[in-house]
């Protein structure tokens, strides 16, 4: 597994042809087309990384590429980025995994369980800041900087390492991609984050980036938010809220986000129910919390997947059935092993809004 390694200075001969930038535009050589592929419901990271990727391709080596969208995009915000910035997404089931394109996979690794495809077969390329380990055995070209905020960060490096100029479009999605990974405190960016958001500021599109930071927001947003503030429960630093109809998997990332800012919470974690699975969204405001990997401690004991980053992660744990009976059981094995892995007491949880106040607000 390739740690993060030192970037090349550019000044001597040696340290440009060991540019990452170059060696993977020199194994794109023998291909006659590429397909970039991102984690499911690819999010703003991901997509940025593949349209910078697309240009950088198309550029250099003068071969088509194709962007694909692995399931639905559902958060208000991704959906306005694909109208806004007029993204040119082939759903992945269209893909023909035989025809030869090299296969490049952005913001994820294979086999993590957040792919819905099976052409792991062709992978040319895994470039990705995720903690969690993925299987990358035997695949030509790697760059996975785990230190990095994200990977729309390494593309922009990959640009400017080639000296090509970077239209509006492409720096806009590329600026919002590093932008969104970067929310929140303590921000988890790196000197290479920096510089590549000092880099694009210049040649973004402002009034797109507003647009869609402030997109309109389904009514479903608030019913789900509400669903979730009345069974939200506080236990030491721990706030876990319960949302058991979830519209949409995305929902509860929104939810949790909105959590993690109450005043005397370390960690929200949101689990929704959604197609037969508890789907679970986490942050923590603790700086090196690895969340990503406790999350996957959790999970993989109840036969789910999860993974992410420092202070963000997501996953699911499928579940034996919906009736509310199985639901419980999982909730309360969950919170039991969360609990235990973040050495907190298991106590009763105090509700974050209490019974009677919800009553009250009811008349
Ligand atoms: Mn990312």
């Amino acid at each position: 597994m390739p740690r993060e390694a030192s970037e090349s200075s550019g000044q001597a001969k040696t340290a440009t042809v060991s540019r990452r930038s170059d060696r993977f535009l020199a194994g794109l050589e023998d291909f006659h087309g590429v397909t970039l592929v991102s984690h499911v419901h690819p999010d703003p990271d991901s997509l940025g990384s593949m349209v910078g990727l697309a240009h950088l391709i198309e550029t250099c080596v003068g071969i088509p590429v194709q962007i694909t969208q692995d399931g639905p995009i559902c958060r208000a915000e991704n959906k306005a980025m694909v109208q806004t910035l007029d993204l040119n997404l082939t759903p992945i089931e269209d893909i023909d995994w035989t025809d030869g394109n090299a296969v490049v996979m952005v913001d994820s690794q294979p086999k993590t369980g957040r792919h819905s495809f099976n052409g792991e077969a062709n992978i040319y390329a895994v470039i990705d800041h995720h903690q969690t380990p993925g299987d990358v055995d035997g695949i030509p070209f790697l760059d996975i900087r785990r230190g990095v905020g994200a990977t729309c960060s390494l593309v922009t490096r990959y640009l400017n390492e080639q000296e090509i100029s970077i239209p509006e479009h492409v720096a806009t999605c590329l600026f919002h991609g590093i932008e969104t990974e970067l929310s929140g405190y303590p921000r988890e960016a790196s000197a290479v984050d920096d510089s590549s958001l000092q880099l694009l500021y210049p040649l973004i599109d402002r009034d797109a980036i507003a647009k869609i930071k402030n997109a309109p927001l389904p009514e479903m947003f608030y019913e789900t938010l509400l669903q979730g503030l009345q069974s939200s429960f506080i236990y030491d630093k721990l706030l876990l809220s319960w949302i058991n109809e979830l519209p949409n998997p995305e929902l509860c990332s929104q939810c949790v986000e909105f959590l993690i800012r109450h005043e005397g919470i370390q960690w929200a974690m949101c689990a929704g129910v959604h197609d037969n699975r508890m789907v679970l969204s986490v942050r923590t405001n603790q700086t090196r919390a690895q969340a990503g990997e406790i999350l996957r401690q959790v999970v993989q004991k109840m036969g789910g997947r999860a993974g992410g980053h420092d202070r963000r992660a997501g996953g699911f744990i499928p579940l034996p059935s919906t009736s509310s009976n199985a639901i419980e059981q999982v909730q309360s094995e969950f919170r039991r092993r969360v609990l235990k892995v973040l050495k907190m007491e298991e106590t009763r949880g105090r509700r974050l809004v209490s019974r009677g106040e919800m009553l009250r607000n009811m008349q």
